[in-house]
């Protein structure tokens, strides 16, 4: 393996787990790579045991997204989080940071990267990496995510480098661009989903490099279920949407899509493949799933652009084998080029995300169970609803086996508002809200996206919200969290609960 240092100025830094750990002290700033799959596991594991011999310390770890059970999971676990930014989806964690016992603030993505150049989140003590190899000049291949790393690297007074055995041909598959910052930037010259405008790898100082370990460690591989009856549905009334207004000459056939993660993100793209209407797809997002690889196979994605692939086991084989023919077709950025406003403006993307619940005037929580408990973070929804060209935000209209309505007469936690949100969709159906009025937008959201149990009580909620106080978008404030409510006192938003 030391073969994939090709700077041979480095071969020496090659050490273990521990003595690359002890740079990693009591209220250390640890940024690691990773962003669903491509982080480091071999030092968070050691200090987990080094937390488990007793030792008492705690790091603020910064990431680029969630990094799942290996390094949130085990790490929140031993006690050692000071704090976490941003996204993280790790049942421990999140339990922890509700607890208030690691501390958590929530960004966009697209915007981590500048704060940290800025100084914003403090010195970069420490960054430790995954990558593939040390190309001869001393610079970074890295492994199956981008995320924030090009600036952690850049911004890091120590960098720990954990090399993986995952194939060294994934040199090509990235392209990395730093952009500029504030004042005077220059445009981030995207004008294609596929365009590449930057290097094949991150740019490092090795003199900052103080160890390098060998992992044969993999990441957790995601596990993909059916799409449910609901999440078919719900891309049902997408794709016959968007198909409807390509027909009408409403929307140009070649913008390109992002969708989120989870049963939804599939079912859309599974969708794709059982509908011959779309083909020559370009695909501008955030993760990538194994449903990419198939669509790319059968010739219905010309390309797909993200900052992380987030695969099955079998996905990986498969990329693996045939890095040669997906190389050409798939790239991937750092999440402030992936999600960038600009280029997502230009692109003209067409937007899926999920949300906890929305309301009668389409304002939408993404985040926080009953306005309190957070869930995951606001990831690279915002990104997009904010400046796709077409939005769509998606729920299963109940959850909790039908306890919750996710359609509510006021969300309790805002993450998106009305002038972001286009469509709301649920298995139930579509309103598209760009023609309405509010007013008209909470009759029909209330008509057609609601499940039939809440219909009636959100209806009697709205026309007492315009009796009580009218108004553009009438509310009664003495009752408008009643649902919520009822809920955490009975567990249960139906009232003959
Ligand atoms: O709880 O895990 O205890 O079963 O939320 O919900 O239905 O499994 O759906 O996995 O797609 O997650 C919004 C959380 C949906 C996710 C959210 C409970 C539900 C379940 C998960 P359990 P589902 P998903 C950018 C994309 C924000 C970030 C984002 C998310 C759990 O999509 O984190 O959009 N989004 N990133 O029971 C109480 C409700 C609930 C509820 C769901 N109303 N009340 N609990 N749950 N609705 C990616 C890009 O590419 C840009």
């Amino acid at each position: 393996r030391r073969a994939r240092i090709h700077y041979p100025p480095l071969r020496d830094k090659v050490t273990d787990a521990g003595t690359a750990a002890a740079h990693i002290q009591d209220g250390t700033n640890l940024f690691i790579s990773g962003f669903t799959s491509g982080y480091p596991k071999l030092v968070p594991r050691e200090l987990v045991r080094r937390a488990q011999a007793g030792e008492e310390f705690k790091v603020n770890l910064f990431a680029g997204a969630s990094t799942g059970e290996s390094v949130d999971g085990i790490l929140a676990e031993a006690g050692v989080v000071a704090w976490r930014r941003p996204y993280m989806s790790d049942r421990t964690m999140r339990r922890l940071i509700n607890d208030n016992q690691i501390r958590f603030k929530d960004d966009h993505l697209s915007m981590l990267s500048g704060q940290v150049r800025a100084g914003n989140w403090g010195p970069v003590d420490v960054a430790i990496v995954e990558a593939v190899a040390i190309t001869e000049d001393g610079n970074l291949i890295p492994t199956m995510s981008v995320g924030n790393t090009p600036t952690y690297v850049k911004k890091a007074d120590k960098i720990i480098i954990e090399i993986t055995h995952e194939p060294e041909e994934l040199y090509g598959l990235h392209d990395i661009f730093i952009p500029e910052d504030p004042p005077y930037r220059m445009p981030i010259p995207i004008y294609r989903a596929a365009d590449r405008i930057g290097k094949p790898h991150i740019d490092m100082d090795p003199s900052r490099v103080v160890a390098i370990l060998f992992s044969e460690e993999e990441d957790c591989c995601a596990v993909f279920t059916p799409p449910d009856q609901a999440a078919r549905r719900i891309a049902e009334h997408i794709l016959d949407f968007v198909r409807h207004e390509i027909s009408k000459k409403r929307l140009p056939a070649s913008l390109p899509w992002q969708s989120g993660v989870g049963d939804v993100a599939n079912a859309v793209l599974s969708g794709f493949l059982e509908d011959d209407f779309y083909h020559n797809l370009d695909i501008y997002s955030e993760v990538l799933q194994d449903s990419v690889l198939d669509l790319i196979d059968m010739g219905t994605v010309r390309v797909a652009s993200g900052s992380a692939m987030t695969l099955s086991y079998k996905g990986r084989q498969r990329f693996f084998n045939e890095l040669y023919r997906y190389k050409d077709k798939i790239v991937l950025r750092p999440v402030e080029i992936s999600n960038s406003p600009e280029v997502i403006r230009r692109l003209g993307v067409i937007a899926i995300n999920t949300a906890i619940e929305v309301d009668i005037y389409g304002h939408v929580n993404s985040t926080h169970v009953m306005g309190s408990q957070l869930m995951n973070g606001i990831g690279g929804s915002g990104d997009f609803l904010r400046n796709g060209a077409l939005t769509f935000i998606v729920t299963p209209s109940t959850a909790k086996g039908d306890r919750i309505s996710a359609i509510v007469p006021m969300v309790s936690h805002v993450d998106h508002n009305e002038h972001s949100v286009d469509i709301i969709v649920t298995e139930h159906g579509l309103v598209d809200t760009r023609p309405l009025t509010p007013r008209q937008v909470a009759e029909q959201v209330i008509t057609t996206c609601a499940h039939p149990d809440y219909r009636e009580m959100l209806w009697e909620y709205y026309q007492r919200a315009i009796h009580a106080n009218g108004g553009h978008e009438p509310h009664d404030l003495s009752e408008v969290f009643a649902m919520h409510q009822r809920f955490l006192r009975t567990g249960s938003m139906r009232k003959d609960c």
